[in-house]
């Protein structure tokens, strides 16, 4: 019965080792990828050149809302609902933010070294102070680094983009913390009344080549 049991513990111990041994390459890939920052893809699209906006972006893993809440973290009544931005035939859906409401995007590349952020908002009849967006950044497994407050947007407009734009003009750009290989993007109506729909987030992780 010991050397019965000997002789499985030494298979099941060949087996994880080559397991390991096959999947260590692919780990230590992503590892080191993670790590220099390339886990974006390599080239986005000037989506916002209407706008005169020729940075290129690329759109958040289900950053339509178009597969449902897929990757997204929605409370306090926040939703997927019918209706999309109205600039590009992209979709039929969008994201609800009522009042007190929390919305957390999918985990979202970041760029070595800046990260800028865009997308569609819409607040028809909205009597809010806005919708405050916050990035948190994560590390290794997933480790919640830290955050940072990013914008917020003013409310009682029709759909549009976003604002990207810092007061004296330049692109509001985040700094990644250090260690952080990838951000989720916060969004808080503020005040009551809200009717806050989102769309469309794009994000340019290649900001600082500019
Ligand atoms: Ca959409």
């Amino acid at each position: 019965m010991a050397a019965q049991l000997g002789s499985r513990f030494t298979l099941a111990t060949i087996v994880a080792v080559v397991a390991v041994a096959l999947c260590a390459p692919v780990a230590n890939a992503d590892l080191l990828g993670n790590l220099i920052g390339n886990n974006c893809p390599s080239r986005g699209s000037q989506v916002f050149a209407p706008w005169n906006d020729s940075r290129s972006y690329y759109l958040a893993p289900n950053g339509g809302l178009e597969n449902g809440s897929n990757g997204w973290s929605l409370s306090g009544g926040a939703s997927v609902a019918s209706g999309n931005q109205p600039f590009f035939g992209s979709g039929t859906h969008s994201l609800s933010l009522p009042s007190g409401s929390r919305a957390l995007s999918p985990m979202t590349c970041i760029g070595p070294n800046a990260l800028s952020l865009r997308m569609f908002g819409s607040d028809v009849s909205g009597t809010d102070r806005g919708v405050h967006v916050r990035i948190l950044w994560y590390g290794l497994l997933n480790r919640l680094l830290g955050t940072t407050d990013y914008n917020t947007f003013a409310g009682g407009g029709n759909w549009s983009p976003t604002d990207s734009l810092k007061s004296s003009g330049g692109f509001n750009l985040l700094l990644p913390l250090v260690g952080s290989t990838s951000a989720r993007i916060e969004f808080t109506p503020l005040g009551d009344d809200s009717a806050w729909r989102i769309d469309d987030v794009y994000v340019d992780p290649w900001a600082s080549r500019d």
